[in-house]
């Protein structure tokens, strides 16, 4: 199984590598995703084309980000991982506005959101970069200010103002919403456990419970949210 598994040189060691087959199924699921996103363009209404734009930027970005993160040693991924998420999780707060637009979002709340996502990610990111040494806080300290960057993002989707329009807007809007949310609450909550395993603090005892590498969680989270999400908005999109 191993040789036949190997015979497909770009996969890697594949048995023994689990983060190299996570970021090449990853590389190829992000790929696949786009060229879908970027086909349906023209199938849908034309005022939820840019939601659909969207989904396939976020999908695109992640496949350049991992087809080049494939080669770098599992060690380095930080800094890629984290251009990354800062542009993908922005897109995905402007994801939230563009659907709510029809219940009359304003560019406000969407600022609101990007500022949050903003804060939670380069707060994980200090605790990440070497580690965790910035200021001297710890990767504890910042993992948890970026988890109270989260809570107020979270917040915000179940029963802040984001809640309140999707409710507004009612029928196939608010039923996309309530399925985004659930996003956020638990695909998202994927990576601080990915950050648990990956950084040294109080928890670092769950590495006994759970072994797996941290690129293995964030491609899990990736692949789960990013997709996911799109395929949300898609379904939204082509319902009447
Ligand atoms: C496509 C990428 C996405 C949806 C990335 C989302 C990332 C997060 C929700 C990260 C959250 C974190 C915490 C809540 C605490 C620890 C540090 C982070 C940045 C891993």
């Amino acid at each position: 199984m191993e040789l036949f598994l190997n015979t497909f040189y770009f996969l890697g060691d594949v048995p023994n590598d689990l983060v190299g087959f996570t970021f090449f199924i990853g590389t190829m699921a992000m790929m696949a995703a786009s060229v879908f996103f970027f086909l349906s363009l023209n199938a849908v209404d034309a005022k939820w084309r840019n939601s659909i734009l969207v989904s396939g930027l976020i999908t695109f970005i992640a496949a350049v980000h991992y087809n080049y993160m494939r080669d770098v040693d599992p060690g380095d991924t930080t800094f890629f991982r984290y251009v990354d998420w800062i542009l993908t999780v922005p897109l995905m707060c402007v994801e939230f506005y563009l659907i709510l637009k029809v219940a009359g979002a304003t560019k406000s709340m969407m600022w609101k959101l990007i500022l949050w996502s903003t804060v939670m990610l380069v707060t994980g990111f200090f605790g990440e970069f070497n580690g965790g040494d910035a200021l001297g806080l710890g990767p504890a300290v910042w993992g948890l200010l970026s988890g109270i960057a989260y809570f107020i993002i979270a917040y915000m989707v179940w029963f802040g103002e984001a809640k309140k329009l999707a409710v507004s807007a009612g029928g196939a809007v608010e039923k996309a919403h309530n399925t985004l949310a659930w996003f956020v609450l638990v695909g998202w909550a994927i990576y601080p456990l990915g950050y648990m395993l990956g950084t040294e603090g109080w928890y670092s005892g769950l590495n006994d419970i759970v072994s797996l590498d941290m690129n293995v969680v964030y491609n899990i989270g990736d692949a789960v949210n990013k997709i996911g999400f799109g395929l949300v908005v898609y379904n939204l999109a082509v319902s009447k």
